[in-house]
């Protein structure tokens, strides 16, 4: 395995270095900025096509922000950004054109993690190779990417579990899943069910967006009367139960406790405020490290199978200064 990955990273080089050479011939191109304008330099940028899965949430508008700030044209990128929506279609169709540009490294953040098997190896035998951001892909394709950057989301789970174990061994939990079939809902419940899956009364998917969240809550309150506790997969839909909890006259941080996942500066104020009780951090400010894998990507070096972003976690010791100080 790890030889084979030498091998494509290898090719990888090759191709990075080809595609420079045909630029040098016939200028820049693609949406992603002015390379010609800047004259020096401009030619030896590194395109990269980068297929975010959408603008869901708090934590994904950070990732965005964080991906595009690193992977400018001053640290010597070309970037063609597309959004998809949370749509796999779009996804699929953004990565076909990836490869018709004949970019020189892919980077993308699959929304689910199956239904890729066609456009990887389309990719693979295109040989462009593949950074994967943030969430994780299940494919009958061999090695289907060079390198993996992103968080534990089994671990997140876990600690989320153990804070609920040690603080409320008795709460009746209601699980709000982010996307179905995402690595971030797949894995958070099972590192979270794994520790207290007992306590679990009942589970529904709010898209991990606010909006689906609130609904989701309006529904599960209706369904389960008897819940004192939400475990939410992500602060936006956390702040969306917080609105249907209150809207249903009752207390969120109190009558049902709520703990969270993400981190981003709306889900800690929430557990300053003591609507949340305990946020387990995400962290999506991880553009640096993905410049440099895929500049090393790009040369044909060697890089780690997979990147771990480290996350911690806050209860309501937080005080209101370090979220001021929260940069996202
Ligand atoms: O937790 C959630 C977002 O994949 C880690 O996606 C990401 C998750 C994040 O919508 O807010």
């Amino acid at each position: 395995m790890k030889g084979f990955n030498r091998a494509r990273t290898g090719l990888a080089g090759a191709v990075a270095t080809f595609t420079i050479l045909a630029l040098a011939a016939c200028g820049s191109s693609g949406d992603g900025g002015d390379a010609g304008d800047g004259g020096e330099g401009g030619d030896d940028l590194i395109r990269v096509g980068f297929s975010q899965l959408g603008a869901e949430s708090g934590w994904r508008t950070a990732n965005t922000e964080s991906v595009k700030a690193s992977l400018s044209e001053e640290n010597g990128f070309d970037l063609t950004f597309v959004d998809a929506q949370q749509k796999q279609e779009n996804q699929i169709k953004a990565l076909r054109d990836f490869i018709a540009q004949d970019v020189d490294v892919i980077a993308f953040s699959p929304v689910i993690e199956t239904g890729w098997d066609e456009v990887l190896q389309e990719i693979k035998d295109s040989g462009i190779p593949v950074v994967l951001v943030d969430r994780t892909v299940d494919t009958t394709v061999d090695d289907p990417y060079v390198t993996w950057i992103g968080a534990d989301f089994k671990a997140e789970g876990t600690t989320a579990g153990e804070w609920v174990k040690e603080n409320a061994p008795d709460a009746k939990i209601f699980e709000l899943q982010g996307t179905l079939g995402s690595g971030a809902q797949v894995d958070r419940e099972e590192g979270f069910g794994e520790v207290v899956g007992d306590q679990i009364i009942g589970k529904a998917s709010g898209n991990f967006t606010r909006a689906e969240g609130k609904t989701a809550v309006e529904a599960a309150l209706q369904a389960y009367p008897d819940m004192t506790m939400i475990f939410t997969h992500n602060d936006d839909m956390g702040l969306g139960a917080i609105e249907a909890i209150e809207a249903a006259g009752k207390k969120p941080g109190v009558d049902i406790q709520i703990v969270s996942v993400d981190g981003v500066r709306d889900g800690l104020q929430a557990l300053v405020d003591k609507k949340f009780n305990y946020v387990v951090e995400c962290n999506p400010v991880f553009g640096d490290q993905l410049a440099e894998l895929i500049e090393k990507v790009a040369a044909g070096e060697d890089v780690p199978k997979e990147t771990i972003v480290i996350d911690k976690a806050f209860d309501q010791t937080i005080t209101q200064e370090e979220v001021d100080a929260r940069a996202y």
